[in-house]
């Protein structure tokens, strides 16, 4: 049996190196942005529009929609929202479109954008996000947002998580030194991601800027069975 390729890509700026060769794409921004989508899809916004800029998500805020808006951890001025998980289980976005803009991880989803089939990974779906990746005998590339282009522990940990799940199935297998070593932080963080992080770098800005509970959250595997699906430059959910 032919098995289908898993690998990790650390950063948006080595996405280059990697595309063209994976039908799906799982974009991961632990801390915080798709732990946030799938906390709003999860909870019934009809749909996020990711944009990479402020002036985009002006645009949009000026047209009437309800934006989110987060840059270095905090919310930009002038906006709905920032980037908490908690932002987005408000029963007044319930059937909204909602426009959200991050320092990362919607610039890293624009990146992907052109991917055949891009979805959204965070550990609080992985597991449901995992068990759909199976099933599609597709060749998987995780693209970890980092942090401006620069690795970072938490999305790499959730990466190794999903590559170690889809081997283990029997089903895939990885080439790359990155998914190698993914696979092993991931290995390294299982038991405790909240400690295991203690001295990351977006870890430490989150806790200097009291959102602790976020992290707490975004850190928490496994809490929504949903699979955010990025279609026509909107995430939604995918039905089954
Ligand atoms: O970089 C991003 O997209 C954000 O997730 C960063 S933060 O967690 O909101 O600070």
């Amino acid at each position: 049996m032919q098995k289908n390729i898993i690998e990790v890509c650390f950063t948006p700026s080595d996405y280059d190196y990697f595309k063209g060769r994976f039908e799906i794409v799982v974009v991961i921004d632990v801390l915080r942005a798709t732990s946030a989508i799938c906390s709003a899809i999860h909870n019934g916004v009809n749909s996020v529009i990711p944009v990479s800029t402020i002036e985009e998500a002006k645009e949009y805020q000026d047209k009437g929609y309800l934006v989110g808006a987060e840059r270095q951890g905090e919310i930009v001025e002038g906006f709905d929202f920032g980037n908490s998980p908690y932002s987005y289980m408000k029963p007044e976005l319930v059937g909204k479109d909602v426009v959200l803009s991050t320092t990362n991880g919607t610039r890293a989803i624009n990146i992907a954008k052109e991917a055949p089939i891009v979805v959204i990974g965070a550990l609080t779906n992985i597991d449901f996000l995992c068990e759909w990746l199976i099933k599609q005998e597709k060749n998987v590339l995780c693209l970890c947002s980092g942090w401006k282009d620069k690795f970072n522990l938490e999305d790499t940990i959730c990466g190794g998580a999903i590559a170690d799940i889809l081997i283990k199935s029997g089903k895939f297998t990885s080439d790359e030194d990155t998914s190698v070593g993914a696979k092993y932080l991931f290995q390294g963080a299982k038991d405790n991601y909240f400690g295991f992080l203690k001295s990351s770098s977006h870890r430490r800005r989150l806790k200097r800027l009291n959102l602790n509970e976020d992290i707490k959250f975004c850190l928490t595997p496994n809490q929504m069975d949903v699979i955010p699906i990025l279609r026509n430059g909107r995430i939604e959910k995918l039905e089954f």
